[in-house]
């Protein structure tokens, strides 16, 4: 089974109905899709530029620290921390700010495109990331550059354990030679093939919450390797800590009129009889208790939450 390939480059032509559909399907089904990216941007200078940076690495011999369980070595990248990206590779900081700013765009449309699925007004997703209407909360896109060494014992260890992501969207550019990266999907472990000029998307928790579980977060991992270095730099799409996060209303609305039942196994009911599936939360205080859970069962952060 292979994850679904959109080409989002048709949502500006003809075949635009067909490929909001297969996008719907995929956040439905399979809350993982991969893109390809437009030919422009393959293109473009800072992608070869970072490839050319990615070739070089893999080119060298690391000794890289592992700490902690997971087998990975991880730095993070934001607007805020810009004056502690690594110095020493030239053309780093320039290429990486470019590639953020292009992968913010294509955040930001993924998310007008599961509005436009949802039935939800234009940017309903977006404005609630970034607190409301006029917020000065705004959302916030950090990047985490992975590399997961050769790992002598791959069966006594995973390169980064199973989880669903916290916040909202999720683009991935994985390397492409070397594979790990796997989702559950159906109760089995399916690898995401490593594929040249393509981003991963992914959905996390928040978008499961605001979608009121028409979205759900898929369960994904990544197994350690005997051989071969894998990179990967993920970009992670989140609202602002103080972002209120909850069902949305024009949801809830719909699906009332549509005589929605709401399903006996989902756990997270909310008291209220507005078929709200999930509590209202405040997006700092999800994000404390995924920092306790991250690696555990989904529905108990969300019963925490309640009980805050
Ligand atoms: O490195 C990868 O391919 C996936 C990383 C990931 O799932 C994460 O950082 O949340
Ligand atoms: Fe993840």
């Amino acid at each position: 089974m292979a994850i679904p390939v959109i080409d989002f480059s048709k949502l500006d032509g003809e075949e635009r109905a067909d490929t909001l559909a297969q996008i719907a399907n995929c956040c439905e089904e399979w809350g993982f899709f991969q893109v390809e990216r437009e030919e422009g941007f393959k293109k473009s200078k800072p992608v070869q530029l970072l490839n050319e940076l990615l070739e070089r690495k893999n080119g060298g011999d690391h000794d890289e620290k592992v700490e902690n369980v997971d087998w990975e070595d991880v730095f993070l990248l934001s607007d805020e921390n810009d004056d502690q990206w690594p110095p020493k590779t030239p053309g780093f900081k320039e290429t990486m700010k470019e590639y953020r700013i292009e992968l913010k765009k294509l955040a930001l449309r993924v998310l007008e495109t599961m509005d436009e699925n949802l039935g939800l007004p234009k940017g309903y997703l977006n404005k609630a990331f970034n607190g409301g209407q006029d917020s000065k909360n705004a959302a916030f896109f950090g990047t985490k550059v992975s590399h997961y060494p050769p790992c002598p014992h791959p069966e006594k260890v995973t390169g980064l354990r199973a989880h669903t992501d916290a916040g909202g969207v999720i683009l991935l550019f994985q390397d492409d030679e070397v594979n790990g990266l796997q989702i559950l999907k159906d109760g089995a472990w399916i690898d995401v093939q490593p594929m040249r000029n393509a981003v991963v998307i992914n959905t996390g928790d928040q978008i499961e919450v605001l979608s009121n579980g028409r979205y759900k977060s898929v369960w994904h991992r990544v197994l350690a390797r005997p051989d071969g270095n894998r990179r990967s730099i993920a970009s992670f799409y989140n609202p602002s800590y103080k972002a209120v996060i909850a069902p949305s209303p024009e949801l809830l609305a719909a699906e009332a009129a549509q005589g929605a039942v709401v399903e006996e196994e989902e756990v997270v009911k909310d008291s209220s009889s507005s078929g709200a599936k999930y509590p209202k939360f405040v997006f700092e205080d999800y994000m404390n208790v995924y920092a306790e859970q991250k690696f555990l069962p989904k529905e108990p952060r969300f019963l925490a939450l309640k009980a805050i």
